[in-house]
């Protein structure tokens, strides 16, 4: 017991939002980086929240917020302590792409996701007419708004799991580099403190 306690005591963990409009998969999603069984999701009233060990020493504990208008509005009170955002878009939904962008970028302009890693989900790729990745990132002026940050697109579909490994890696490790480069700041302040 005290042996375990003590080997979970080095288990490092980080928050990762998942956010993007209703309907993007977000749900769908969370439950397909935890299982592999067909799901099916209800609109998300409030948020999900699960944990996944994506490496032996480190975990993501996912936030999943929901997406509908009046949530969105409560966004702002799930930032603080983000170690990764995943930001979900559904690519097929040409009507609401615009919109999707620009509560993105109102994430970006918040102070507490400052430098923090972004993994942009271009979900439901199995539909005809979905934007790809290339076509996101360039919509999404990622280059510009990402620029202080790692960030990364990943073509997904969370129906067939097609691009979620990939994810969660892309995920992991942006996460534990954000990690690592916080913990190092915060030493050099408690330094300059002595
Ligand atoms: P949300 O949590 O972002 O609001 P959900 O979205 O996970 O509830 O998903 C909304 C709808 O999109 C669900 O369909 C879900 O099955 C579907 N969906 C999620 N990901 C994909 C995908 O990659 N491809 C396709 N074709 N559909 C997807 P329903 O019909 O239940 O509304
Ligand atoms: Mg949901």
């Amino acid at each position: 017991m005290g042996l375990q306690n003590a080997k979970h005591a080095k288990v490092k963990q980080a928050n990762i939002l998942m956010l993007g409009l209703d309907s993007a998969g977000k749900s769908t999603l969370l439950y397909k980086f935890k299982s592999n069984d067909a799901f099916l999701t209800t609109p998300t009233i409030g948020f999900n929240v699960d944990m996944i060990e994506t490496e032996r020493d480190f975990t993501l504990t996912f936030w999943d917020v929901g997406g509908q208008q009046k949530m969105r509005e409560l966004w702002c009170n799930f930032l603080e302590n983000t170690g990764g955002l995943l930001y979900v878009v559904d690519s097929s939904d040409q009507r609401r792409l615009e919109e999707s962008k620009r509560e993105f970028e109102l994430l970006l302009k918040n102070e507490f996701l400052k430098n923090v890693p972004v993994v942009v989900l271009a979900n439901k790729q199995d539909l005809p007419g979905a934007f790809n990745a290339e076509d996101i990132t360039r919509r999404f002026n990622m280059h510009k708004y990402c620029s202080d940050r790692n960030w990364y697109v990943q073509p997904c579909c969370a129906l067939t799991g097609e691009g979620l490994s990939d994810a969660l890696h892309r995920l992991t490790t942006f996460a534990k580099h954000y990690h690592r480069s916080k913990e190092t700041s915060m030493l050099f302040k408690k330094i300059e403190t002595l």
